[in-house]
């Protein structure tokens, strides 16, 4: 199905997704047929991305990628560090080639693949033996050769709750919930709009970049309330892409969510770091590729310089067949 054709589809309210039936009770699976490999990113038609060009007013450059090897030691411990190697096949000339790359170690996106529902399965209920290397059901090869582009909102929760004398506690798991979002847009004075690629801006990331730590140090960020009224809230507005400066878009970690099915806690599947994560929602239930650590500091500070939060944005994944995550090479223009 044609990205044009599907944007046009109706998009049914959660509340009506929540009343389908059956298998797809509170999914939206098959609303972009049923082969579909971009979820949301469906939003993001021709005509939007053409409407996202009243979003560049300056034509100022900004890009959303940290380092590839920020972290050290890595934040999530089984993510290491890359190795980098530059060789020459003669004197006058270099090669490079990288060794251990985590694609989710740094700016990344997540695809389709990344999370199934415990209960439910993966995205458009594809067979999990299919997600191996190679194969292409749900791979990040299906974004790449999409490609990403479209009005960016970036919303400064972190600038907003300073504001009001609430400043977000960086240090641990702070639930931001979605009444932040609508408060912090409004003080903005932005409007966000269907097909938006959304850009959720903790302050954790500026929080980390200026704290040390120590291998195995237990990680904590704040983030999306682990809450089904924020799939909810997301799915209606029909974001096309959520992405934030934090680990998880979510809290991190997800203890204590209410979100955590029967099967996770009664044995038949080991509760894990992943129990109660909103992922489980967003990624296979609702067909919504996430972005993690992304850098939006820079973009903060020029939004506020130009007084306004909205913003052309692009990202474009490595065409790697069948691949999970990858660096997101994302940027912004003003
Ligand atoms: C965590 O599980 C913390 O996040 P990710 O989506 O990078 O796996």
């Amino acid at each position: 199905m044609s990205s044009t054709v599907s944007a046009r589809a109706h998009v049914p309210p959660y509340a009506d997704l929540l009343a389908r039936p059956g298998d797809v009770q509170g999914t939206a699976w098959g609303l972009w047929g049923p082969d579909d490999q971009l979820g949301t990113l469906n939003h993001l038609s021709p005509e939007r991305v053409l409407e996202a060009r009243s979003s560049i007013v300056t034509g100022e450059v900004v890009p959303l990628n940290l380092p590839l090897t920020e972290f050290d030691p890595p934040l999530i411990a089984h993510r290491g560090a890359i190795e980098h190697t530059v060789f020459g096949l003669n004197e006058f000339h270099r090669d490079d080639r990288v060794d251990n790359l985590f694609l989710q170690a740094s700016t990344q996106l997540d695809g389709l693949r990344h999370f199934g529902h415990p209960d439910r399965g993966f995205y458009n209920d594809v067979d999990p033996r299919r997600l191996v290397a190679g194969t292409p059901d749900l791979g990040i090869q299906a974004v790449a050769q999409r490609g990403v582009a479209g009005r960016g909102v970036l919303v400064d929760v972190d600038a907003y709750r300073s504001s009001v004398g609430r400043p977000i506690d960086q240090t641990r798991n702070e639930q931001v919930p979605v009444s932040d979002l609508d408060d912090a847009l409004a003080w903005q004075g932005t409007e966000l709009r269907p097909g938006d690629i959304l850009l959720v801006r903790t302050g954790w990331l500026q929080h980390a970049r200026g704290t040390t730590r120590e291998p195995g140090d237990q990680l904590s960020s704040p983030g999306l309330a682990q809450r089904e009224e924020t799939a909810a809230w997301l799915w209606d507005r029909q974001v096309a892409l959520v992405a934030a400066d934090n680990i998880a878009l979510e809290a991190w970690p997800a203890s204590g969510s209410p979100l955590t099915v029967e099967r996770e806690t009664s044995g038949a599947l080991a509760r894990s770091s992943h129990s109660g994560m909103l992922h489980r929602i967003l990624i296979p239930l609702l067909g919504l590729a996430i972005g993690e650590l992304w850098a939006l500091d820079d973009l903060a500070v020029a939004c506020r310089r130009r007084g306004r939060h909205d913003v052309f944005v692009t990202a474009q994944p490595l065409n790697l067949l069948g691949g999970v995550g990858s660096p997101a090479n994302a940027l912004a223009i003003l």
